[in-house]
């Protein structure tokens, strides 16, 4: 915690910051030509279970609460899990477009792409009718609110045009924000998506190297959120993307451990003043992986999120990805019994079998003793 990676001067993280902020403002200005978005870049990560869910709308028995999901200090208090976390409390201050930036954290597998710690970027863009519909000479002519019915396009107090407009209007800021960062032929498409804060909602996949990578979610944000922070005469918008995805695709960084290195030969490949310069990461090692089986017998309240855990906790940033790749019951004991593979690779220099070996055997043994998970 702290180190506000995003913040941190030629770091890929701050560098695809500067540009996501720049097109927000060159793009988005308000009646007196000054910046439409408002941006906060410091709010502390520790929040309120009510914020992080509950001013979310976040049912009590959703799975997202659970504690293998998330950190938790205390029955209060949280590390967010996503920035959406601060939504409510920005409406409720009275503000139509902001930006929220930080870390977020999260319980989540082991690979190239997830990492316990990650960095999302908040949008959210309310709209009066006349803002809403401002293309229309006439917006006497369209209807704003109804007391109707919710389908797949829409909530029950939006009209079909509140909700397509503003759908559109939605797609258009984030498909011309994939454009701007990684040029017009970029290949993107909408995948359907739920969220309890935003009905519809959609996430945005990205090709990176021959997949589709998820990087943002999104939707039109549920009008009793809006009304719970005083807002109830507008609508809108909200995103959340994931800025280590994002960066990894605009400059071919292969792992998203590499985020957290101190090596100058990363660093130091992101040393340019304008964020626009165009960056390829060059690896600088390749460094060749051990690949260690572990398979054990869980117990009945095992969660794959705590081993997760325990494997990046010990293991650190040599762990490289964790794969499930056995699931077994026996048919008389019907106990459950997982193997997993880990490879272990260092980022930065080459590492013995003998001290991935060692890791190995500590994370097996945290198991034993943490999770009561018994070796084959
Ligand atoms: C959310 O966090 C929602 N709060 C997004 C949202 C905001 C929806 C506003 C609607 C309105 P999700 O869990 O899908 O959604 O995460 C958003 C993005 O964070 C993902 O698309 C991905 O880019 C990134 N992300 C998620 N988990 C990880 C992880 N473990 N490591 C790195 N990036 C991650
Ligand atoms: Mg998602």
């Amino acid at each position: 915690m702290g180190k506000n990676l995003h913040c941190k001067h030629n770091h890929p993280l701050n560098l695809i910051t500067r540009r996501i902020e720049n097109y927000f403002n060159n793009n988005y200005r308000n009646n007196w030509r000054a910046p439409m978005f408002s941006k906060f870049d410091r709010i502390s990560p520790v929040v309120t279970l009510t914020q992080n869910f509950d001013s979310l709308l976040v049912p009590s028995d959703h799975p997202s609460r659970a504690l293998s999901e998330s950190y938790y200090l205390n029955s209060e208090y949280m590390l967010r899990a996503h920035t959406s976390a601060h939504q409510s409390d920005l409406i409720k201050q009275g503000l139509d477009a902001f930006l929220v930036l930080g870390d977020v954290y999260r319980r989540d597998t082991v690979d190239a792409s997830h990492y316990p710690v990650f960095h999302q970027m908040e949008g959210v863009r309310l709209f009066s009718k006349q803002e809403l519909f401002s293309h229309l000479g006439d917006t006497s002519r369209v209807t704003f609110f109804e007391n109707g019915s919710r389908d797949a396009t829409k909530q029950e107090r939006h009209t079909i045009e509140t909700s397509l407009c503003l759908e559109e209007n939605l797609k258009n800021t984030l498909r011309n924000l994939a454009n701007n960062l990684f040029g017009d032929d970029v290949e993107m498409q909408w995948v359907d998506a739920y969220f309890p804060f935003t009905h519809p909602s959609w996430e945005l996949e990205i090709k990176y190297q021959g997949e589709w990578l998820e990087v943002l979610g999104c939707g039109i944000v549920e009008q009793e959120i809006l009304s719970s922070a005083g807002a109830d005469s507008r609508v809108g918008w909200a995103f959340g993307l994931g800025l280590e995805r994002l960066a990894m695709r605009l400059y071919s960084i292969p792992d998203i451990r590499l985020f957290w290195s101190e090596d100058s030969r990363f660093l130091d490949q992101f040393n340019v003043e304008d964020p626009n310069t165009k960056i390829t990461y060059k690896p600088f090692s390749k460094q060749s992986p051990v690949i260690n089986d572990v398979s054990f017998w869980v117990p009945d309240d095992f969660s794959e999120n705590d081993f997760y855990d325990i494997v990046r906790n010990i293991g650190g940033d040599i762990v490289e990805n964790v794969e499930l790749f056995d699931n077994f019951v026996h048919p008389k004991t019907k106990r459950k019994s997982k193997a997993y593979r880990i490879t272990y690779r260092h980022m930065e220099r080459s590492l013995t079998k003998r001290e991935a070996n060692e890791i190995h055997s500590g994370i097996v043994a945290a198991g034993v003793q943490q999770l009561g998970i018994q070796e084959r």
